[in-house]
């Protein structure tokens, strides 16, 4: 093999050099005696600085050696050394700077052996070790920041949590049929989107929309789970509890509604948690509830509709007037805060919701109205807008269901109810000329007759207000929930598939039905159906049964498709075209209010429950008995 020669970059060759011999032979003959006594002079000053180095420069690698060789060492000889208080002989450190070499090499080899042998294993088998070695780590992390233990807290009194039996055959086989259906939307969705927040039921995939971000959250995991669990469907609600163990993680960076993972998540998780008794869902609901509280970082203390889960900023909705916050959205977080607080011994939350309570009791209300915007950065009203449907809606149900859920111990949210329904009654709620209660909505001091699906929970609020209303107004209370619940039923009789659209009108000659195109879909809503089922509580009057029974048929006939429940876009044709989403509110809350429906009042009775507006039942906080944390401090 010859020897390449040394080529430069360019190829050219460089000269070699013969050790001893000048590449410029005339300068050897040249050299004189006083030349070569100079460079004699110069070789010896060179040798006496190389000798002075050696001698008496400080050895830095010193210091370095000592630890090592202490590291290294055996015990015994270090327990020598510290004996004679000297530091370790020339031997130990030669012997040491042996054993180290002798480490090295040996380490290289080991590390050479373990290469060798991962390379021989299955490309499987590595994949299985990769993840051993992840959940270690990801487990001691957790171990390390893991969040604090939550207070041992009593449980409160919890009735009715299963069964209902109906008891006649009638009834069972369509409370059997509703159990069914949910059944069917349930297994649609663990099939073709487990782990997505809903279902396209028709594309049979995954779904979400922007009130969740970007994020996966299994929206429709933790919502369904208090219904499978009532419906005693204990397989699948053991599957749920597995995901939400295993993949429900809240540090994501996704953009969510403050509202939408109140009343769903925290609302699902701690009524998951009270019917299950199940400690990890009370863990959840509190660790994301912490995930939610910079959205309430304001000027005002009142928070913004939506928060980013991993940095905590916030914002507002641009369709929002001027920037505003939503009446319904920031007030219907007290049900699950107070509970919060109650499990978490933490006041954060319930410091939030008093704070909110405070500053909207002393605003000013146009005409005793609450306006649905209010801007967190002034504390000032936007539009004069008025709704008990969307926007508004739930901020009423709240006032009532703190109220009940303090055992009726907070009057200050009873005493706001009833001037707040007081006003409604004298500025929105009118007759049409066919004899059919409505409720309109409240637009600059003029009232749009125009009445929303959502707006049709207002029945059931009235009657579950009825006891307790002040004048002895109780009967009138429940009359006027009754009307409401006619006037919902006729919106869906006055369909051709016997199913509400999303709002309808009594104008010029229209009672109750929707007149344009974008107001005629059914997207699986709950809200007529919550309203039956209230009054039927109340009342037992048979037709409210009766109108359930309606309502489910026909959800069974024109929403159903092999993978799941769709929405539809038109009641009025009898061949609609479908929105291809099975919202998860359809399993959280429609068929749970059927199956209340058809069953027995001693499931989850109502003295003992109260559920929150996303139909998560919440046991009654005997708050004589209890101090919740920071409310000393409240005014
Ligand atoms: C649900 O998410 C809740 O009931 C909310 O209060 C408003 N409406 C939807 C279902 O229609």
């Amino acid at each position: 093999m010859t020897t390449p020669a040394l080529l430069p970059l360019s190829g050219r060759r460089i000269p070699t050099l013969t050790p001893g011999v000048s590449s410029f032979p005339h300068h050897r003959a040249t050299l004189r005696l006083s030349e070569k006594f100079i460079l004699l002079l110069i070789l010896s000053a060179f040798i006496t600085l190389c000798f002075g180095a050696f001698f008496f420069l400080p050895d830095s690698s010193k210091h370095k050696r000592f630890d090592l060789e202490v590291l290294f060492r055996p015990i015994n000889s270090q327990r020598r050394d510290a004996d004679t208080e000297r530091g370790p002989s020339v031997r130990t450190r030669i012997g040491t700077h042996y054993s180290l070499r002798d480490k090295i090499r040996a380490d290289h080899e080991r590390a050479l052996q373990e290469a060798k042998e991962k390379l021989r294993k299955s490309k499987d088998e590595l994949k299985a070790e990769i993840q051993t070695e992840k959940t270690k780590v990801a487990e001691d992390l957790k171990k390390k920041d893991g969040p604090k233990p939550l207070p041992p807290v009593p449980m409160p009194k919890l009735v009715g949590v299963n069964d209902g039996d109906p008891g006649d055959p009638d009834t069972k086989e369509k409370r059997d049929k509703i159990r069914e259906m949910m059944k069917h939307a349930w297994d649609s969705y663990r099939q073709y989107g487990w782990g997505h927040n809903e279902l396209k039921p028709l594309a049979k995939k995954g779904h979400s929309t922007n009130i969740f971000g970007n994020s996966q959250m299994g929206a429709t995991i933790v919502d369904a789970l208090d219904t499978l669990y009532i419906m005693g469907l204990h397989d699948e609600f053991k599957d749920g509890q597995e995901w939400i163990e295993q993949n429900l993680d809240f540090s994501v960076n996704a953009e969510v509604s403050v509202f939408e993972v109140n009343i769903r998540f925290i609302g699902g998780l701690l009524a998951a948690y009270y019917l299950s008794g199940q400690e990890v869902f009370k863990v959840k609901a509190v660790q994301l509830a912490e995930k939610l509280l910079p959205a309430f970082n304001t000027p005002t203390g009142i928070p913004w509709a939506m928060v980013n889960l991993k940095s905590g900023v916030g914002r507002n909705w641009g369709w929002a007037s001027a920037g505003s916050s939503i009446l319904a959205e920031f007030g219907t977080l007290h049900m699950e805060f107070v509970h919060l607080t109650y499990l978490s011994g933490n006041p954060a939350y319930y410091e939030k919701v008093r704070h909110i309570r405070k500053l909207l009791a002393k605003m000013d209300r146009p005409n005793g109205l609450y306006p649905n915007y209010l801007n967190p950065r002034t504390g000032r009203w936007g539009q004069h807008h008025t709704s008990v449907g969307g926007l508004g809606d739930s901020f009423y149900e709240y006032l009532l269901k703190a109220w009940l859920m303090s055992d009726k111990t907070d009057t200050e949210a009873r005493k706001t109810y009833d001037d707040a329904i007081e006003a409604i009654e004298r500025h929105l709620i009118r007759k049409s000329n066919g004899g059919l209660t409505f409720i309109g909505e409240w637009k600059n001091g003029h009232l749009e007759r125009k009445m929303g699906h959502l707006t049709c929970f207002a029945g059931g609020m009235f009657a579950l207000g009825a006891d307790g209303s002040p004048d002895d107004k109780a009967g009138h209370y429940l009359q006027l929930g009754a009307e409401i619940a006619h006037t919902c039923h006729e919106s869906y009789d006055r369909t051709v598939l016997k199913l509400g659209p999303e709002a309808f009108k009594f104008d010029s000659g229209l009672e109750a039905v929707a007149v344009r195109q974008n107001e005629k879909y059914y997207i699986l809503r709950p809200e007529v159906i919550e309203t039956y089922w209230y009054m039927w509580r109340f009342t037992h009057d048979p037709k409210y049964r009766q109108w359930g029974w309606e309502a489910t048929q026909a959800i069974d006939k024109y929403c159903r498709v092999s993978g799941g429940f769709s929405g539809v876009k038109d009641v009025y044709s009898s061949n609609p075209t479908y929105d291809d989403v099975q919202q998860s509110f359809f399993l959280a809350e429609t068929l749970k209010y059927l199956y209340l429906l058809f069953s027995g009042d001693d499931l989850l009775p109502l003295e003992n429950w109260v559920f929150n507006t996303e139909a998560h039942p919440l046991p009654v906080l005997h708050m004589a008995n209890i101090t919740l944390p920071g409310s000393q401090n409240q005014g």
